[in-house]
């Protein structure tokens, strides 16, 4: 799916700004709203989680539905088609157009379209969004049905709590550990097209030397033909092609890697239509236990992030990303994970620009029972999860940044480890077959028996979330040590690479402590000292990206001070004393060839 941009072919409007919004019931929304003006609305701002927007613990915790509405003014598109893209709304839509239905659609993180032509009003048009925040068993990410909640403790059994839970208040039981904040999230645009339009563009890089070879399909509506035109940084033709599928070769191909990030353009023109995309050249492949970016065996440095701010939530927020952007090169770091969802294009886009790796993760959060039930069994998500995978390739297949799919974030592969395995595997080789690059693919994996679990290793690269000496063995950072590798050994055996995609200490700003206890400055970057002086010893090991970069909103509960504090930076992006240490640590780590 292509991201709109304007052109001199195509017009872009946003359809941001302040909307009305009403809350509504926890089951349904009153369909009148879907065909009139809401009588006492609230403003509330678009593109934003509305859960903070407002001071009212209603907005905060909402179980259910909300209505958004937005009167516009159609674009001048006499003879152009014109399209609905909402590029994220969580996490589940139904949308109304003067009354009537144009659609609905499942999951948070990811975009949607409907075509408009012949649809709008010379007046003025009343959109209407219906929105549903609720996380079930059928949901990715996933919630607890019920009262039972398996992140957290919460002393089964005990009578008095037991009778207590059956009588709360109907209310979203997340089973991760972030905010579930909800809402349109990300831009809402209105864009025209020609009659005949160009669908899609999928661009496959690849090195031959020293020169790059570009295989490219375009897809398209109507009739006319194809033309294809590859533009070096300065606006020059590097190669060309006609017809809409093909292979070119770009001489002296300038390669795209973090501190080389060289974007050339492939432009497409097909009869009045033209389209854009910019991409890089470069290759990525797993060998032996060898992760190699254009040919070099590369080390990840960075961090598992989230989508979070205040006030706007996991609102896309252009200045944030830009602020990440330049932290994680402050840091020294070359890439992150779009832990625990796809995130917003906007930020694939700058890290394109700005040499960023991406691990691109789908929202399959939460797919865990506790050990207590067969996730597999109980949860209805396979159909989802292989949507959300074949879209989140679809949407994101052309940039540079994307190095990696993540089909998950800590399954159980431990108590049901055969089910885990016939579960995903097909889900893995999914990903490989949607994938027009053929990336790696990967699960990431919870704490567990790693010996139980069968399909973390299966993956082509293995990816571990390892809380040594904080989860357990926890404050003993000579006990953690020892842990860590005795587990190490195993993964040595394997035979793969194999990276950290989580490992961190909550840290509280300001809790200073001569003896290094937890919660302090001092423990959080001696926990990482610890940990990385480990890792430096084995030549599998390709990468280490953190838990977190920043602190962020949680749910709240007893393990949680004001949110999840394990960033290395604050919410508000000041560094506690791990990142000066990260900041050093890294910029001693080459990109390349740090494992020779
Ligand atoms: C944590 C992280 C959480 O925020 C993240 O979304 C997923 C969690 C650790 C699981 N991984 O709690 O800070 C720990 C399992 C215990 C051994």
């Amino acid at each position: 799916m292509l991201t709109p941009k304007m052109n001199e072919a195509r017009c872009v409007t946003e359809l941001n700004g302040i909307w009305d919004f009403a809350l509504s019931g926890p089951e349904r929304f009153e369909e009148k709203w879907m065909r009139e003006k809401l009588e006492d609305p609230m403003p509330i701002a678009v593109p934003a989680s509305y859960n903070d927007q407002k001071d009212d613990i209603n907005l905060r915790s909402h179980y259910g539905w909300v209505i958004y509405q937005k009167t516009f003014f159609a674009p001048p598109c006499a003879g152009r088609r014109l399209f609905l893209r909402f590029a994220a709304v969580t996490h589940a839509a139904v949308v109304y157009l003067n009354g009537e239905l144009l659609g609905s659609h499942k999951g948070g993180f990811l975009p949607f379209e409907f075509e408009l032509t012949g649809k709008v009003r010379s007046g003025g048009n009343l959109l209407c969004v219906a929105v549903d925040n609720r996380v079930d068993f059928s949901t990715l990410p996933v919630g607890n049905e019920n009262s039972i909640a398996f992140f957290g403790s919460d002393n089964p059994g005990v009578p008095s709590v037991e009778l207590a839970k059956k009588r709360c208040r109907p209310q979203n039981r997340p089973n991760f550990d972030f905010f579930n904040y909800c809402g349109i999230t990300r831009p809402v645009k209105l864009y025209t097209t020609p009659e005949n339009y160009i669908a899609d563009l999928t661009l496959v890089p690849g090195l031959d030397g020293e020169t790059g070879t570009v295989t490219f399909a375009v897809e398209t509506v109507g009739t006319g033909t194809v033309s294809l035109q590859i533009l070096d940084r300065t606006g020059a033709i590097a190669a060309e092609a006609e017809g809409p599928s093909g292979c070119i070769s770009v001489p002296h191909a300038q390669v795209w890697e973090p501190g080389h990030p060289y974007l050339y353009r492939a432009r497409v023109c097909y009869g009045e239509d033209v389209y854009e995309q910019p991409f890089g050249i470069r290759t990525v492949e797993v060998r032996g236990t060898q992760f190699l970016l254009n040919g070099k065996p590369l080390y990840f440095k960075g961090f598992g992030k989230h989508e979070d701010s205040y006030f706007r939530g996991r609102g896309m927020d252009e200045c944030l990303n830009v602020k990440d952007v330049s932290l994680i090169h402050w840091l020294n770091a070359n890439s992150f994970r779009t832990s625990h969802y796809p995130y917003a294009e906007e930020m694939y886009d700058l890290c394109d620009r700005e040499g960023i790796l991406i691990i691109d993760e789908v929202p399959a959060v939460g797919i865990n029972c506790g050990g207590v039930q067969n996730p597999y069994e109980v949860m209805s998500i396979r159909a989802h999860h292989r949507e959300v995978i074949r879209d989140m390739i679809a949407r994101d297949k052309n940039h540079p940044s994307v190095v990696m799919w993540s089909l998950a974030n800590e399954p159980d592969t431990e108590h049901f480890p055969q089910a885990a395995y016939d579960y995903f595997y097909p889900l893995y080789e999914l990903a490989h077959a949607c994938d027009p690059q053929d990336r790696p693919v990967t699960l990431v994996c919870c704490q567990n028996n790693y010996l139980r679990d069968i399909i973390t290793r299966a993956m082509d690269v293995c990816c571990l979330n390892r809380y040594y000496g904080w989860y357990n063995l926890s404050g003993d950072l000579d006990a953690a040590c020892d842990a860590l590798n005795t587990e190490l050994d195993f993964w040595e055996t394997v035979g793969k690479p194999v990276m950290f995609t989580e490992y961190g200490a909550d840290t509280y700003p300001g809790i200073h402590n001569i003896n290094g206890e937890m919660f302090s400055e001092e423990y959080q970057t001696e926990f990482f000292r610890r940990t990385n002086d480990e890792f430096d010893k084995r030549s599998f090991f390709i990468g280490e990206q953190i838990w977190n970069f920043a602190d962020f909103s949680t749910v709240q509960g007893p393990m949680r001070v004001d949110g999840n504090r394990k960033g290395i930076l604050t919410r508000d992006r000041r560094p506690k004393l791990a990142a000066h240490y990260f900041r050093q640590r890294w910029g001693n780590i080459p990109d390349f060839f740090y494992k020779q």
